[in-house]
Protein backbone atom coordinates (compact mmCIF):
# COMPACT_ATOMS: atom_id res chain seq x y z
CA UNK A 1 0.00 0.00 0.00
CA UNK A 2 1.06 3.47 -0.91
CA UNK A 3 2.47 5.86 2.07
CA UNK A 4 -0.50 8.09 0.16
CA UNK A 5 -3.47 6.21 0.30
CA UNK A 6 -4.49 7.86 3.30
CA UNK A 7 -4.77 11.34 1.40
CA UNK A 8 -7.53 13.19 -0.21
CA UNK A 9 -7.97 12.06 -4.07
CA UNK A 10 -6.34 15.18 -5.76
CA UNK A 11 -8.00 16.14 -8.76
CA UNK A 12 -6.59 16.05 -12.43
CA UNK A 13 -8.32 18.49 -15.07
CA UNK A 14 -8.20 16.47 -18.56
CA UNK A 15 -9.58 17.13 -21.46
CA UNK A 16 -11.75 14.96 -22.82
CA UNK A 17 -11.97 13.00 -26.63
CA UNK A 18 -14.18 10.56 -28.41
CA UNK A 19 -11.74 8.43 -27.69
CA UNK A 20 -12.38 4.99 -25.83
CA UNK A 21 -10.65 6.02 -21.79
CA UNK A 22 -10.87 9.81 -23.26
CA UNK A 23 -7.15 10.73 -22.73
CA UNK A 24 -5.26 12.08 -25.57
CA UNK A 25 -3.74 15.33 -24.81
CA UNK A 26 0.35 15.07 -23.84
CA UNK A 27 0.61 17.94 -21.04
CA UNK A 28 -2.61 16.61 -18.80
CA UNK A 29 -0.72 13.14 -19.09
CA UNK A 30 2.43 14.32 -17.23
CA UNK A 31 0.86 15.19 -13.88
CA UNK A 32 -1.65 11.76 -14.33
CA UNK A 33 1.87 9.44 -14.86
CA UNK A 34 3.49 11.28 -11.84
CA UNK A 35 0.86 10.52 -9.74
CA UNK A 36 0.66 7.14 -10.74
CA UNK A 37 4.23 6.55 -10.31
CA UNK A 38 4.07 8.18 -6.91
CA UNK A 39 1.36 6.30 -6.08
CA UNK A 40 -0.72 9.35 -5.00
CA UNK A 41 -4.68 8.57 -5.09
CA UNK A 42 -6.64 10.80 -7.27
CA UNK A 43 -9.64 11.57 -9.93
CA UNK A 44 -9.72 13.29 -13.67
CA UNK A 45 -12.29 15.74 -14.05
CA UNK A 46 -12.95 15.45 -18.07
CA UNK A 47 -13.72 19.06 -19.77
CA UNK A 48 -14.68 19.52 -23.68
CA UNK A 49 -11.71 21.69 -25.26
CA UNK A 50 -14.08 24.42 -25.68
CA UNK A 51 -15.22 25.04 -22.00
CA UNK A 52 -11.74 24.74 -20.69
CA UNK A 53 -11.71 28.57 -19.92
CA UNK A 54 -14.81 28.62 -18.24
CA UNK A 55 -14.74 25.56 -16.30
CA UNK A 56 -10.82 26.77 -15.20
CA UNK A 57 -12.21 30.34 -13.85
CA UNK A 58 -15.29 28.68 -12.22
CA UNK A 59 -12.23 27.10 -9.70
CA UNK A 60 -10.68 29.45 -9.28
CA UNK A 61 -7.41 28.39 -11.52
CA UNK A 62 -4.69 30.92 -12.93
CA UNK A 63 -4.44 32.03 -16.68
CA UNK A 64 -1.49 30.27 -18.36
CA UNK A 65 1.31 32.45 -18.20
CA UNK A 66 1.78 32.55 -21.49
CA UNK A 67 -1.09 34.80 -23.16
CA UNK A 68 -2.64 34.31 -26.74
CA UNK A 69 -1.05 36.69 -29.46
CA UNK A 70 -4.21 38.89 -29.28
CA UNK A 71 -2.81 39.57 -25.96
CA UNK A 72 -5.79 37.86 -23.95
CA UNK A 73 -5.16 35.05 -21.12
CA UNK A 74 -5.15 31.27 -21.74
CA UNK A 75 -6.87 29.41 -19.32
CA UNK A 76 -5.57 26.01 -20.05
CA UNK A 77 -5.01 22.27 -19.06
CA UNK A 78 -4.01 20.37 -17.28
CA UNK A 79 -4.86 21.71 -13.72
CA UNK A 80 -4.29 20.28 -10.48
CA UNK A 81 -6.88 21.29 -7.46
CA UNK A 82 -5.25 19.22 -4.46
CA UNK A 83 -7.98 19.37 -1.46
CA UNK A 84 -4.83 17.90 1.16
CA UNK A 85 -3.25 21.24 0.69
CA UNK A 86 -6.12 23.72 -0.98
CA UNK A 87 -3.52 24.63 -3.99
CA UNK A 88 -4.78 25.32 -7.56
CA UNK A 89 -1.86 24.63 -9.78
CA UNK A 90 -2.20 25.70 -13.88
CA UNK A 91 1.00 23.88 -16.03
CA UNK A 92 2.55 20.83 -16.31
CA UNK A 93 5.69 21.51 -15.19
CA UNK A 94 4.28 23.73 -12.17
CA UNK A 95 2.63 20.58 -11.27
CA UNK A 96 5.19 18.33 -11.76
CA UNK A 97 7.49 21.28 -9.44
CA UNK A 98 4.24 21.29 -7.18
CA UNK A 99 4.01 17.40 -6.56
CA UNK A 100 7.71 16.35 -6.41
CA UNK A 101 7.99 18.99 -3.60
CA UNK A 102 4.64 18.17 -1.25
CA UNK A 103 4.92 14.61 -2.12
CA UNK A 104 8.67 13.64 -2.17
CA UNK A 105 8.93 10.21 -1.94
CA UNK A 106 9.92 8.42 -5.33
CA UNK A 107 11.31 11.44 -6.99
CA UNK A 108 10.69 12.89 -10.50
CA UNK A 109 13.47 15.04 -10.54
CA UNK A 110 16.40 12.58 -9.07
CA UNK A 111 20.14 14.31 -8.42
CA UNK A 112 18.06 17.74 -8.12
CA UNK A 113 17.60 17.73 -11.84
CA UNK A 114 14.88 19.87 -11.81
CA UNK A 115 16.93 22.89 -13.38
CA UNK A 116 18.17 20.70 -16.40
CA UNK A 117 14.64 19.24 -16.68
CA UNK A 118 13.25 22.46 -17.07
CA UNK A 119 15.66 22.98 -19.66
CA UNK A 120 14.86 19.99 -20.94
CA UNK A 121 11.10 20.43 -20.83
CA UNK A 122 11.72 23.85 -23.30
CA UNK A 123 13.67 22.12 -25.77
CA UNK A 124 12.04 19.62 -26.31
CA UNK A 125 8.99 21.62 -27.39
CA UNK A 126 10.58 23.56 -29.09
CA UNK A 127 12.13 20.58 -31.44
CA UNK A 128 8.73 19.26 -31.98
CA UNK A 129 7.24 22.29 -32.94
CA UNK A 130 7.82 22.71 -36.64
CA UNK A 131 5.91 19.32 -37.19
CA UNK A 132 2.88 20.50 -35.06
CA UNK A 133 0.13 21.39 -37.79
CA UNK A 134 -0.10 17.71 -38.78
CA UNK A 135 -0.81 16.50 -35.20
CA UNK A 136 -3.17 19.63 -34.50
CA UNK A 137 -4.98 18.28 -37.47
CA UNK A 138 -5.36 14.86 -36.34
CA UNK A 139 -6.29 15.92 -32.75
CA UNK A 140 -9.37 17.50 -34.46
CA UNK A 141 -10.32 14.43 -35.45
CA UNK A 142 -10.74 12.86 -31.99
CA UNK A 143 -12.09 15.77 -30.48
CA UNK A 144 -16.11 16.46 -30.13
CA UNK A 145 -17.63 18.62 -32.97
CA UNK A 146 -18.25 21.16 -30.40
CA UNK A 147 -14.52 22.08 -29.57
CA UNK A 148 -13.02 21.48 -33.28
CA UNK A 149 -13.74 24.64 -34.53
CA UNK A 150 -12.73 26.60 -31.01
CA UNK A 151 -9.46 24.55 -31.00
CA UNK A 152 -8.61 25.06 -35.03
CA UNK A 153 -9.57 28.83 -34.40
CA UNK A 154 -6.86 29.46 -31.10
CA UNK A 155 -4.51 27.19 -32.05
CA UNK A 156 -4.01 28.73 -35.49
CA UNK A 157 -3.90 32.06 -34.13
CA UNK A 158 -1.10 30.89 -31.26
CA UNK A 159 0.64 28.24 -32.80
CA UNK A 160 0.56 27.92 -36.59
CA UNK A 161 -1.57 29.20 -39.70
CA UNK A 162 -3.97 27.31 -41.87
CA UNK A 163 -4.52 25.47 -43.64
CA UNK A 164 -2.68 22.72 -42.23
CA UNK A 165 -3.03 19.93 -44.25
CA UNK A 166 -0.32 21.96 -46.70
CA UNK A 167 2.15 21.38 -44.36
CA UNK A 168 1.57 17.55 -44.45
CA UNK A 169 4.79 16.20 -46.09
CA UNK A 170 7.46 19.13 -44.72
CA UNK A 171 5.99 17.98 -40.78
CA UNK A 172 6.94 14.15 -41.60
CA UNK A 173 10.25 15.47 -42.74
CA UNK A 174 10.77 17.77 -39.20
CA UNK A 175 9.17 14.73 -37.25
CA UNK A 176 11.76 12.65 -38.13
CA UNK A 177 14.40 14.85 -37.51
CA UNK A 178 13.40 15.27 -34.37
CA UNK A 179 13.01 11.97 -33.40
CA UNK A 180 16.61 11.43 -35.04
CA UNK A 181 17.85 14.22 -32.56
CA UNK A 182 16.32 12.36 -29.34
CA UNK A 183 17.52 9.44 -30.52
CA UNK A 184 20.91 10.36 -30.05
CA UNK A 185 20.61 12.04 -26.67
CA UNK A 186 18.90 8.79 -25.95
CA UNK A 187 22.48 7.04 -26.89
CA UNK A 188 24.34 9.39 -24.79
CA UNK A 189 22.19 8.62 -21.45
CA UNK A 190 22.27 4.84 -20.55
CA UNK A 191 19.91 3.92 -23.33
CA UNK A 192 16.96 3.65 -21.30
CA UNK A 193 16.02 6.57 -18.90
CA UNK A 194 17.39 9.90 -20.50
CA UNK A 195 18.85 11.65 -17.32
CA UNK A 196 20.54 8.55 -16.54
CA UNK A 197 17.98 7.73 -13.61
CA UNK A 198 13.92 7.37 -14.51
CA UNK A 199 13.03 11.03 -14.62
CA UNK A 200 10.44 13.63 -15.50
CA UNK A 201 12.12 14.14 -18.37
CA UNK A 202 10.86 10.46 -20.00
CA UNK A 203 8.09 11.27 -18.74
CA UNK A 204 7.96 14.52 -21.34
CA UNK A 205 9.14 12.35 -24.03
CA UNK A 206 6.39 9.29 -23.51
CA UNK A 207 3.74 11.71 -23.32
CA UNK A 208 4.48 13.26 -26.64
CA UNK A 209 4.59 9.53 -28.05
CA UNK A 210 1.62 9.14 -26.26
CA UNK A 211 -0.47 11.78 -28.08
CA UNK A 212 1.04 10.45 -31.55
CA UNK A 213 -0.46 6.86 -30.62
CA UNK A 214 -4.07 8.38 -29.89
CA UNK A 215 -4.29 11.08 -32.81
CA UNK A 216 -2.64 9.76 -35.75
CA UNK A 217 -3.80 7.21 -38.47
CA UNK A 218 -2.91 3.52 -38.00
CA UNK A 219 -0.33 3.89 -40.90
CA UNK A 220 1.20 7.16 -39.68
CA UNK A 221 1.56 5.51 -36.17
CA UNK A 222 2.85 2.11 -37.72
CA UNK A 223 5.64 4.70 -39.73
CA UNK A 224 6.98 6.36 -35.93
CA UNK A 225 6.68 2.68 -34.42
CA UNK A 226 9.25 1.15 -36.78
CA UNK A 227 11.96 4.71 -36.40
CA UNK A 228 15.33 3.66 -34.77
CA UNK A 229 14.02 0.06 -34.37
CA UNK A 230 11.14 0.49 -31.96
CA UNK A 231 12.43 3.17 -30.03
CA UNK A 232 9.26 4.86 -29.34
CA UNK A 233 7.28 2.30 -28.58
CA UNK A 234 9.70 1.05 -26.25
CA UNK A 235 10.36 4.73 -24.18
CA UNK A 236 6.42 4.77 -23.77
CA UNK A 237 5.96 1.26 -22.54
CA UNK A 238 9.00 1.46 -20.18
CA UNK A 239 7.74 4.88 -18.89
CA UNK A 240 4.15 3.46 -18.88
CA UNK A 241 5.48 0.17 -16.42
CA UNK A 242 7.79 2.54 -14.37
CA UNK A 243 4.17 4.32 -13.44
CA UNK A 244 2.47 1.49 -13.16
CA UNK A 245 0.40 2.33 -15.92
CA UNK A 246 0.85 -0.59 -17.89
N1 LIG B 1 2.43 25.09 -20.80
C1 LIG B 1 1.15 24.53 -20.52
C2 LIG B 1 0.43 24.31 -21.80
C3 LIG B 1 -0.93 23.72 -21.56
C4 LIG B 1 -1.79 23.87 -22.78
O1 LIG B 1 -1.43 24.54 -23.77
N2 LIG B 1 -2.92 23.25 -22.73
C5 LIG B 1 -3.83 23.30 -23.83
C6 LIG B 1 -4.31 21.91 -24.14
S1 LIG B 1 -2.96 20.78 -24.41
C7 LIG B 1 -5.00 24.18 -23.44
O2 LIG B 1 -5.60 23.97 -22.41
N3 LIG B 1 -5.34 25.16 -24.27
C8 LIG B 1 -6.46 26.03 -24.04
C9 LIG B 1 -6.62 27.08 -25.10
O3 LIG B 1 -5.75 27.18 -25.96
O4 LIG B 1 -7.64 27.76 -25.05
C10 LIG B 1 1.32 23.20 -19.77
O5 LIG B 1 2.36 22.56 -19.95
O6 LIG B 1 0.44 22.84 -18.99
Amino acid sequence: MSQYSTLQSLVLYDIVSELPGYYWSPNPAKPRFIMSYKGLPFVTIWVEYKDISIAMKSIGAKPNKDKRVDGTDVYSIPVLSDPNTGAIITDSLEIASYLEKTYPEKSVFANKSEAQIRAFDATHTSLNLPSIATIFLRSTEIMGASSVKFFVRVRSMDHVPLPWEARYDADWESLEKAHNTMYEWYQKSNGKWIMGDFSYADIIVACRVLWYKRVLKEDEWAKISAWHGGKWVQVLADVEKECNLA
